[in-house]
């Protein structure tokens, strides 16, 4: 047996909702989910479902200095979009016929067909464009897990635990969450990264995610985040 003592190392922590969130060296992944012009920019599927899409701006700003962030520490970073194939076979009659909007996923608009992949309006925004060797995953459904390569990536690179960031708080992040957190995930949604069209959503989602213990998982501001970021891996 070595005489040298095994060196243990405890992982930097974020500030968080229920407690501190880990930050486990080579393990965390960021997810950035559906920063899309068809849900940030007038004419894009958000506004013809009737929302203000002005408020998914906010996220901006703070999100492009996670992804920076995130960067510059090596995390490994995926980018998610929403969207169909141009046929429409991956999207259920359910989901296309749902609903009263001014126009439905396929239709030509200002930023080409809704939500159709390949098309300017299913694209990320430029703020938030993925580099080249980043990861982006292309979903039929809400969850980014449901019908995409997601879960098999996350397990080859030894990912255990999610920064999840992205739009709209109550719908494709949550889905994702509760999906990853089924699947076994540790998973952060950093509160002012990601943004509804509905301000009470925003807050109660929040409060869910959080809730009874951490019941799907934690909730913390970006500051807190790219703190933890800087710590050191200290050794125990
Ligand atoms: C929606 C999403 N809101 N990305 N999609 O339909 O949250």
């Amino acid at each position: 047996m070595s005489d040298i003592p095994s060196v243990e190392t405890s992982p930097a922590t974020v500030a968080a909702e229920p407690g501190p969130f880990p930050v486990p060296e080579g393990k965390v992944a960021l997810i950035v989910i559906d920063m899309q012009r068809d849900f940030l920019l007038p004419g894009g599927f958000g506004e013809t479902l009737g929302n203000d899409v002005s408020l998914l701006q906010q996220v901006v700003p703070p999100l492009a200095e996670v992804l920076a962030a995130a960067r510059e520490s090596g995390l490994l970073v995926i980018h998610t979009r929403e969207g169909h194939l141009p046929d429409l076979s991956d999207c259920p009659p359910a989901k296309l016929k749902r609903g009263k909007p001014s126009q439905r996923i396929g239709d030509v608009g200002p930023h080409g067909r809704i939500l159709i992949r390949g098309e300017y309006g299913h694209d990320i925004i430029d703020e938030l464009a993925p580099l080249d060797d980043e990861i982006v995953i292309d979903k039929p459904g809400k969850g980014a897990f449901y019908a995409t390569e997601l879960g098999t990536i996350l397990r080859e690179a030894g990912i255990t635990h999610l920064i999840v960031t992205g739009v709209t708080t109550e719908v494709c992040v949550h889905t994702t969450v509760r999906e990853a957190n089924d699947r076994g995930y540790d998973v952060l949604v950093l509160s002012d990264c990601v943004g509804s069209y509905f301000p009470d959503f925003q807050r109660i989602g929040l409060d869910m995610v959080a809730a009874q213990g951490g019941i799907f998982g934690w909730v913390a501001d970006s500051a807190a985040f790219l703190q933890a970021l800087k710590q050191p891996v200290l050794s125990a």
